[in-house]
């Protein structure tokens, strides 16, 4: 009785092995089995609709060229940072794709501590995922959660550790001094920050770090509810590094236009001709770096 059961069940992983890993010869007209696939069934199911794009090999959105990169998330390659301990990272801009400024991702756990940007860099960080608790040189400690934000000026001592599990995105940059002004460290979240006046467009705008000129670059929090999109087709002299947090739509960059969707980061290099429009059925959230305040020459 016993082994009967047994050859039962060994048929039984054969059938299954077989119709889930295609190994068996194509099903025939004659096929009894109702879910066998009919031979071309891809033809009508094809893996090229766009749920199914991740699954196919090779396949990736990011693009990278000249004057602009859009890097999304299945190409993005985690590694150690230097000197950031237990800690990964995945650069996704940096100056030998033209940019004046560094963009990455870290991924902190249990015993995951910062090292220092290189000395006159300057530092920002906002929360992705998670807490960090971010410390200066006399011990004073804040815990930063999701949509807060830290920004430490060049040659600051600081630690960003994290107890937990946290992701955080990081932008650096070689400080451009001028004379009597000097950055301060700022702590703060997306919340507290009032909407700014945006005049001629519709999006919603707060930035995070003050305008005064003390601070060379500045972050935007751009919001668009779907169908809004950018009014001035911008061409400018800043650079800029985009993390879409929420949402999604079509990013036009030069000549190409590209579906987008949070998770998506892009490069844009001076003059780059650039346009969004928000589709979809929730807000588009994007956070961006945009130098400010220094003359280009
Ligand atoms: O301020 C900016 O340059 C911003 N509006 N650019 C952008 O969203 N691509
Ligand atoms: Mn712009």
């Amino acid at each position: 009785m016993r082994s009967i059961f047994a050859i039962l069940f060994i048929l039984g992983l054969f059938k299954h092995a077989f119709s889930e890993e295609g190994y068996c010869s194509a099903p025939s007209g004659l096929s009894t089995d109702a879910k066998a696939k009919p031979l071309y069934w891809k033809v009508d199911t094809p893996t090229l609709s766009p749920v199914h794009l991740k699954d196919l090999p090779g396949f990736t959105r990011s693009v990278y060229k000249n004057s602009h990169a859009l890097i999304s998330p299945e190409s993005h390659v985690y590694g150690p940072l230097p000197d950031w301990s237990d800690t990964t990272g995945a650069y996704l801009i940096s100056p030998e794709m033209g940019s004046h400024f560094l963009m990455y991702l870290a991924k902190l756990k249990d015993n995951s501590r910062s090292g220092l940007p290189l000395p006159g860099v300057e530092r920002f960080i906002f929360v992705l995922q998670g807490t960090v608790t971010v410390t200066n040189a006399t011990g004073v400690s804040q815990l930063l959660k999701v949509d807060s934000y830290a920004y430490f000026p060049p040659n600051f001592e600081h630690s960003i550790e994290s107890d937990a599990l946290g992701t955080i995105v990081v932008f650096e940059r070689r400080y451009s001094p001028l004379a009597n002004h000097i950055p301060e460290p700022l702590v703060g979240s997306t919340d507290k920050h009032p909407l700014l006046e945006t005049p001629g467009e519709i999006f919603e705008l707060r930035k995070l770090i003050p305008t005064t000129l003390a601070y060379d670059f500045n972050i935007h929090i751009m919001d668009f509810q779907p169908g809004e999109f950018l009014n001035v087709k911008e061409v400018h002299y800043n650079q800029h590094g985009l993390l879409l947090l929420e949402g999604q739509g079509i990013y036009r960059l030069g000549d190409s236009w590209y579906p987008v969707q949070a998770g998506d980061v892009i490069w844009m290099a001076p003059f780059i001709p650039q346009w969004y429009a928000a589709l979809g059925k929730t807000r588009t959230r994007y956070l961006i770096y945009k130098d400010a305040n220094r003359s280009p020459l």
